[in-house]
């Protein structure tokens, strides 16, 4: 939620009040991990209010103490176009959880919300105070909030030194992102975020669309389209949220998402309706593009403000973690070893290079020789 609140998609009710979140203690009721959270990720422009970090995640976590074969938990970066109930979907799943006793660790990493209406473990606002960056740096609001997640992703590594420590006792990590979506998925420090995060636990995106205000064909290509690109950016699994379900049914998205030709048949509505020939053509060739992307992914319908379609919100997310485990896993570590193997490539070449700047002949004996024991 940036500086620019937006208005509800449509005649949207309040959300109904979720239940809040068990146990939730102000810093330093006795919880040494969150006086670390707010001392840890300390910086310059450090408010060190301490607000907003509460004990949800440990207070329950003995509910799932499994011992060892406990899965690891999963973490949902919630993403999405400004205003589309990215927070609210959040504050949903987050009490819908701790209702049933399972312990969350969640963290918001949106420097300009107001308020955070769930129990959070860490907090950006604790770390630096978006206000004073602006005044600070002389910048707009855009640029307040991008300078608030890169100072935060400097201390990124202690964070996840955290939730590390409390892997055993978690069930699931959530992330709230800001609302000016491109601060978060387009920027060094929204990747350097979501890559410590993947590298840690299985991480899976929840793109949360804004339901009501995406029932124009052209509109719901491009809300499509940007889910696609943050995919291949990240190359982490991807959950399509259709949120707001009590005001308009999920269910025409997900007919264009599995049939073409009901899509074309709304496009050709739109398109006579408003004369825009050209955005047809266009909208038509991505539709095409994007059915592929669409046979990879899941999505699901949900009301954050009633909580009705949450249990497909979990499958989804456990069919992500399946994806994650099966792929993302694999081909990280195999970007780790390539990594390594070509940083042993470049020490033996920076090797021969000085070998050679020293003109050393390829027969001198240059071994260490043996021990004394030989
Ligand atoms: N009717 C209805 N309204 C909702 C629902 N979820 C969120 N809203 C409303 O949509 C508006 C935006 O919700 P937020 O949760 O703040 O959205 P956001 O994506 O976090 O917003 P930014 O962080 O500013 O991008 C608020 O007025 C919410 O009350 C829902 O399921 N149904
Ligand atoms: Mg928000």
């Amino acid at each position: 939620m940036g500086d620019e609140q937006q208005t509800p998609a449509s005649p949207a009710p309040a959300p109904a009040p979720a239940p809040a979140p068990v146990a939730a203690t102000s810093l330093g009721q006795g919880d040494e991990d969150h006086q670390a959270e707010s001392d840890g990720a300390g910086a310059t422009t450090t408010t060190a209010a301490g607000a907003g970090a509460s004990t949800a995640a440990g207070a329950s976590g003995e509910a799932t103490k499994a011992g060892a074969s406990k899965k690891q938990p999963v973490a949902i970066v919630f993403v999405g176009m400004a205003g589309s109930g990215k927070t609210t979907v959040a504050q949903r799943v987050s009490a819908d959880l701790h209702q049933s006793n399972t312990p969350v660790y969640a963290m918001n990493l949106d420097p300009a919300v107001a308020k955070v209406p769930f129990g959070c473990n860490i907090d950006i606002r604790d770390t630096v105070n978006y206000k004073g960056v602006m005044k600070q740096y002389g910048l707009g609001p855009n640029g307040g909030i991008m300078t608030c997640l890169n100072l935060f992703a400097t201390k990124f590594d202690q964070v996840m030194s955290l939730v590390e420590k409390r892997t055993d006792e978690i069930d699931y990590v959530l992330m709230d992102t800001p609302g000016q979506i491109e601060v978060f998925t387009w920027s060094a420090s929204g990747a350097i975020i979501t890559e410590s995060l993947a590298a840690t636990v299985p991480t899976v995106l929840a793109y949360v669309v804004d339901t009501p205000r995406t029932t124009n064909p052209v509109t719901f290509m491009s809300n499509m389209l940007y889910a696609c690109s943050i995919m291949f950016k990240t190359k982490l699994p991807i959950v399509i949220v259709f949120n707001k379900t009590d005001v308009v049914s999920h269910e025409f998205a997900q007919e264009w998402m599995t049939d073409f030709e009901a899509f074309r048949d709304a496009l050709e509505q739109h398109s006579e309706a408003h004369g825009e020939a050209y955005i047809e053509d266009l909208t038509r060739s991505m539709s095409l593009v994007l059915d592929k992307f669409y046979a990879g992914i899941r999505s699901c319908g949900v009301s954050a403000a009633t909580g009705a379609g949450i249990e497909s919100f979990y499958a989804a997310v456990e069919e992500a973690r399946s994806e994650y485990d099966e792929f993302y896993r694999p081909e990280m570590e195999r970007r780790r070893d390539e990594a390594k193997r070509l940083e042993e490539q470049h020490r033996q070449a920076a090797v021969a290079r000085m070998r050679k700047n020293m003109k050393m002949d390829e027969n001198i004996k240059t071994d260490v020789g043996s021990d004394a024991a030989a």
